[in-house]
């Protein structure tokens, strides 16, 4: 298991004091934009919202192991990845007030977050095999949790990069639930990372609440696929909220889970504390890291608020390129509601 802060200084592994600054502003930038978008869903600013408080170690440490070229297929849940890898806060605000994906010109290489479970990792078996093809260096990192392992997307995912050689990373999250069934419920196995095992491919866990130990995890795997061999990592965390903003965790768990100090310690507090331990931040470092972070948010805010709500027309402007003739119908049948009753308005 790659562990770090419980072990090692940092002068004993290979990352500099830059690299710990870096992966502790991300992770604040990570904190401050899901509570910052946990309080505005509860005004209706915004609909239902997945937070990933807690695992903001685990996608940041992922995140900086990526090349800047190296495709990202994410789940509702990848937030912080996505904003450590440069797509705008702004553009996840958007798609949860109901725009299309990526509204912004980025050119960060990452997939529309997947909402049904496990779906993306055949599709980032694809991925990789299609670097393959086009003899491209590129890898692929998908993320999933504990519960998309059930499915049987995760099988043939797996299944179909370890017979391929395919560069990807298969990057599951086990924050110990998927909604209220926890992880001892999902699986019999011994752990998620054994699983590799069954597709001949190597399986690594990792202390998923350190964002280092992580980054150093990933940068292994993402070697080694892009030598053609795959990898599964299982980051070892715990989901602090609540499953969606439509969820009651204290309905199912305890507020006192059996689970490891190190597993449920909030990873942002335990990271600062050993970024000032290894003297590599200050006071002033760390105030200006939140003041940066609240900076970015507010402008994201004011750049979504800036949109113009989205025409009723666009419903069906995001799945296919030309619509089938049936669906072009619909077309027709609905614009012609509007026409006659007016727009669906939003409530917000
Ligand atoms: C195919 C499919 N089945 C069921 C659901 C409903 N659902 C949404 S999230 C979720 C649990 C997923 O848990 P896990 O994979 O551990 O990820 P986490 O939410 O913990 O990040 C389920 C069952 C869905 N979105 N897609």
């Amino acid at each position: 298991m790659h562990r770090l802060i419980a072990e090692r200084g940092l002068d004993s592994t290979g990352f500099s004091e830059e690299d710990a600054r870096a992966a502790l502003r991300d992770m604040i930038r990570a904190r401050r934009f899901d509570e910052r978008a946990l309080a505005l869903q509860r005004r209706g600013w915004m609909s239902g919202y997945p937070p990933f408080h807690g695992q903001e170690a685990s996608q940041i440490g992922a995140a900086h192991a990526m090349r800047e070229d190296d495709v990202l297929l994410p789940t509702y849940r990848s937030n912080a990845l996505q904003i450590a890898r440069g797509v705008p806060p702004s553009d996840i605000f958007l798609f949860r007030r109901g725009y299309a994906e990526y509204h912004s010109d980025h050119d960060v290489p990452v997939f529309p977050q997947a909402v049904p479970i496990a779906s993306q990792i055949p599709h980032a078996a694809g991925v990789g095999m299609a670097a393959n093809y086009r003899d491209d260096d590129y890898a692929a990192l998908v993320c999933f949790g504990d519960g998309a392992t059930s499915e049987g997307d995760f099988h043939e995912g797996l299944n179909f990069a370890g017979v391929f050689d395919a560069p990807v990373v298969f990057f599951c999250e086990n924050n110990g639930y998927a909604i209220s069934l926890p992880r001892e419920r999902q699986t019999a196995s011994e752990s998620i990372a054994g699983k590799a095992e069954a597709y001949g491919i190597d399986g690594m866990q990792v202390d998923g609440n350190d964002p280092l130990a992580v980054r150093e995890a990933v940068e292994e795997g993402l070697e080694k696929a892009r030598n053609g061999e795959p990898v599964l990592i299982e980051a070892l965390t715990y989901r602090q909220g609540p499953h969606t903003t439509a969820d009651d965790p204290s309905r199912y768990r305890d507020d006192d889970p059996d689970l490891p100090e190190w597993r449920i310690r909030d990873p942002l507090e335990r990271f600062e504390e050993y970024c000032r331990e290894q003297g590599v931040v200050d006071d002033d470092l760390v105030e200006s890291m939140y003041e940066d972070a609240d900076d970015e948010l507010r402008e994201a805010v004011e750049t979504a608020e800036a949109v113009p709500e989205p025409g009723p027309e666009e419903l069906f402007d995001y799945v296919y390129d030309d619509l089938p003739p049936e669906l072009a119908r619909e077309r027709e049948e609905h614009m012609a509601f509007v026409e006659e009753h007016g727009p669906f308005e939003l409530d917000r």
